[in-house]
């Protein structure tokens, strides 16, 4: 594997999961594979599993881990071409970038949407800016449009308690007080049309996510009859894709909460979420504290998406 950018990276998702399967037995298997390797992590944007989960990969391949936050201690770079850099950044990322990757030898990167144009969203500028300039290999640690290590995580972590085997997994939109990006919601539902499973989507009207990342999902705008014999809610807030309303706050409707009431529909359904999560906004304390709440092993997993993602990356160098 050169870059890991979306599921059309990881190949077939059965031998996917076989090799997460053999990571997660044997974490240390690869120390030799990794040395003298470095990995280089760059944060656009706040983390806490996947800058954690991410550097445990690493080490558990035997690599050395560089961590950089470019907000805080680095210059603040320009990220737009052709202009007159008289403003308040000091470095443009096009010699930041090169300067990076004559550090190590494969790069992660974190870069959200930043809902100021939806086409430079849209066409990932930063990832694609990291992919061209870097020599480098370069894997996403969540961009503008899709989060795919979150998301392999989310599978991995399906496969292991589905009790049936195409289980219905439900995406549903909830309520949150800022406007939080699209990758999340779009790259698990890519990942999931990747699967047999039966997969639909529920949000209020106006949240339609782009039909590229939809495709083959069942979208039901009645949350109860999209709950109805789930067998795993997947929860996530997002602000509104469609034009003009792009990047907007639409609805903090509560209704949408995940909460026991609409949970009793389900087929005694797991509670995902991929976290940082807002308890009473997007999930009531009841769900995410109940047996049924998977959100912990779901974030363990993390280090295991990204464990075989950095190997197939190593084993391509
Ligand atoms: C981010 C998002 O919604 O994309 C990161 C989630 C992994 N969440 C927040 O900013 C709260
Ligand atoms: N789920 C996830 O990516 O969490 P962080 O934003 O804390 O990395």
């Amino acid at each position: 594997m050169r870059n890991f950018t979306s599921v059309h990276d990881i190949g077939d998702l059965k031998s996917a999961l076989e090799k997460a399967k053999y990571v997660k037995e044997n974490p240390f298997a690869d120390q030799e594979l990794g040395k003298n390797k470095t990995l280089l992590l760059i944060f656009f944007n706040s983390s806490l599993r996947t800058r954690l989960s991410t550097q445990k990969a690493g080490l558990n391949l035997g690599m050395n881990v560089i961590v950089l936050d470019i907000n805080q201690g680095a210059w603040k770079l320009e990220t737009e071409k052709g202009v007159i850099m008289d403003g308040d950044k000091p470095e443009h990322i096009l010699e930041a970038i090169p300067v990076m990757g004559a550090y190590c030898d494969v790069i992660g990167v974190r870069s959200f949407a930043q809902f100021e144009e939806k086409a430079a969203d849209y066409n990932e500028v930063i990832l694609n800016q990291f992919i061209q300039y870097s020599g480098k290999p370069i894997f996403s640690m969540e961009a503008a449009t899709r989060h795919p290590l979150q998301s392999f995580a989310d599978l991995i972590t399906i496969e292991e308690f589905k009790k049936t085997e195409k289980p219905k997994v439900v995406l549903t939109w909830a309520p949150h007080p800022r406007a939080l990006p699209q990758a999340v919601p779009n790259s698990f539902a890519e990942w999931m049309n990747a699967t047999d499973y039966q997969f639909v989507i529920t949000h209020p009207e106006g949240y339609e996510l782009d039909e590229k990342f939809v495709a083959n999902a069942i979208v039901e705008y009645d949350k109860e009859k999209a709950y109805k014999d789930a067998d795993f809610i997947y929860a996530k807030n997002w602000a509104a894709y469609q034009d003009p309303n792009y990047g907007k706050i639409l609805s903090t409707d509560r209704a949408w909460t995940v909460e026991s009431k609409k949970m009793a529909l389900t087929n005694n359904a797991y509670f995902m979420h991929c976290l940082p999560v807002r308890r009473n906004m997007i999930v009531s304390d009841e769900v995410i504290d109940s047996q049924q709440s998977i959100v912990i092993p779901e974030a363990a997993n993390r280090v295991v998406s990204a464990q075989v993602v950095l190997k197939e990356i190593l084993l391509g160098l």
